[in-house]
């Protein structure tokens, strides 16, 4: 079993049902175990900044898939959730991006975990925070807390607290 953190995303149609939707979808994934969901956020938009608004969240997982099955099975996920891209980092309906698959470093064409971009982005580093601080980025040997300090949280803003992965999707 390995432990991953996946960021979810979503700035199209109805976020927050689209995140309890992609956080469902994962759960009854026959090898994936969802085993911590963050706070969702509101997020300023990064990368291509005329849209509107992103809610972000990081999940935990445990899994038996290899980091690849891992993305195979997001993508599907992304497929049917419909995702929307027309613009690059532009608008979309749910975007899933593996962060961190144990301490694996991974380069190939299809994949890069730790996710390259993850250690600038406040929108992944605060969800994630909440719910790995110590965990370590394997590139960067470093925690997330040590992270977020270089970063800073700006332009994330706390929008629903969550507390467990039920509660999470059925609202209970
Ligand atoms: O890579 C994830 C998609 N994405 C996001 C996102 O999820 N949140 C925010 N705030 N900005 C983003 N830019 C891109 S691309």
């Amino acid at each position: 079993m390995t432990v991953a953190y996946i960021s979810l995303g979503s700035n199209m149609g109805d976020k927050v049902e689209s995140l309890k939707q992609a956080v469902a979808l994962l759960q009854s994934h026959d090898s994936i175990v969802v085993t911590k969901v963050s706070s969702i956020y509101d997020t300023d938009p990064v990368g291509y900044e005329e849209q509107d608004v992103f809610m972000n969240i990081v999940v935990e997982v445990e899994t038996s898939l290899t980091a690849l099955e891992l993305l195979f099975a997001c993508q599907e996920i992304e497929a049917e959730l419909k995702r929307v891209r027309i613009i690059r980092w532009g608008p979309r309906t749910m975007d899933l991006d593996i962060i961190l698959y144990g301490q694996d470093i991974i380069e190939t064409e299809k994949l890069v975990v730790p996710h390259p971009r993850m250690h600038e982005r406040g929108f992944v580093l605060v969800p994630l925070v909440e719910i790995a601080p110590n965990v370590i980025q394997p590139v960067k040997k470093c925690s997330i807390n040590e992270l977020l300090e270089q970063v800073g949280g700006e332009g994330v803003r706390l929008f629903n607290k969550s507390t467990n992965v039920d509660s999470f999707i059925n609202g209970i």
